[in-house]
């Protein structure tokens, strides 16, 4: 029997540093509005999607770096998603950084949530993999400070049984790591939500700046046809405060193939009707991982961290 949602990858052009969250959520309510007309049933927006990618440039102000994080969610200016959500009957992923109180110490983390029909937080993630430093380099065009700026999540990669299907999210740099896809394989996973923030140039490795789009695409599908596993893949685009980011949000299938795409680096709706039942092809054959996984011999997976060459 098909299984047909109707996804939405709404990605955003930059977000200036100057503008409000009332004004972001103005930009993505316009965007949810017209993701319900066109039949959605969810629709994801990009990582940290409330504010301009604040982990480009060197804060050493405490204020300063707090005003950049959500205390609560929903808060006054995000409640309006909410409210649209159960309005407009339609799902959501949001991204944004999120700072909490635990036995009075402050907790900062790169966060996703999923957000139901009916307006109910139903997942919540922290991103894990961190990329960049934690040290000032002026020699840098930009900082890439998520080292410094949040801590490592510590909540895993889970998945959920919602919506008519089986979702789970991961942030931005995880994509790239197929151990974050297999932990969400091994639950059953039928789409993954994923938003990034990803700049046209590595300044630590220059070589694959021609590259960055391929090397998001290629690690997306990777993971989605060895997983079985749709993914809705959300960018913030275009050139923030200096720094140029790629664009190429996608919807992926589970045989690897890209369904659809952006055109532009601007705010941008990407829809297509997913059938959640073509991942049974791929769970039940291929990867049928009851059958044919040998965790005996992926041991050092988990056991090593880093790569050590034989003598
Ligand atoms: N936000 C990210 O995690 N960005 C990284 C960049 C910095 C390499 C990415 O993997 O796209």
């Amino acid at each position: 029997m098909p299984r047909p949602l109707t996804l939405a990858a709404a990605q955003l052009g930059p977000i200036p540093r100057s503008q409000s969250r009332a004004e972001v959520v103005q930009r993505l309510l316009g965007l949810m509005r017209d993701a319900a007309k066109r039949g959605c049933d969810l629709i994801v927006f990009p990582e940290a999607a409330l504010t301009a990618f604040f982990p480009h440039w060197w804060i050493e102000d405490e204020a300063e770096l707090d005003s950049w994080f959500e205390t609560s969610m929903p808060s006054n200016e995000t409640a309006p998603l909410f409210e649209e959500a159960r309005r407009s009957g339609i799902g959501f992923h949001l991204g944004y950084c999120e700072l909490t109180l635990e036995g009075g110490r402050k907790r900062r983390f790169n966060t996703a949530i999923l957000v139901d029909k009916a307006g109910r937080i139903v997942g919540k993630y922290r991103k894990i993999h961190l990329p960049g430093h934690a040290d000032h380099q002026p020699h840098r065009p930009f900082q890439n400070l998520e080292k410094r700026y949040f801590e490592v999540g510590d909540l895993g990669w889970r998945a959920w049984a919602t919506m008519g299907g089986v979702m789970g999210m991961m942030i931005c740099n995880d994509r790239r790591w197929p151990e974050a896809w297999r932990v969400l394989g091994l639950q059953g996973v039928e789409l993954v939500m994923l938003g990034y923030n990803t700049p046209q140039h590595d300044p630590a490795m220059p070589q694959t700046d021609p590259l960055q789009d391929f090397h998001n695409h290629l690690s997306m599908q990777a993971g989605c046809y060895a997983n079985g596993t749709w993914a809705v893949c959300t960018a913030k685009a275009g050139e923030e405060e200096g720094v140029m980011q790629i664009g190429g949000s996608c919807i992926i299938a589970p045989s690897g193939q890209i369904v659809a795409q952006a055109l532009t680096r601007g705010d941008e709706l990407v829809v297509a009707t997913c059938d959640l039942d073509a991942c049974r092809p791929y769970k039940e054959t291929m990867f049928n991982f009851a059958r044919h996984r040998r965790p005996e011999h992926y041991r050092m997976i988990v056991e090593r961290t880093g790569s050590v060459a034989p003598d």
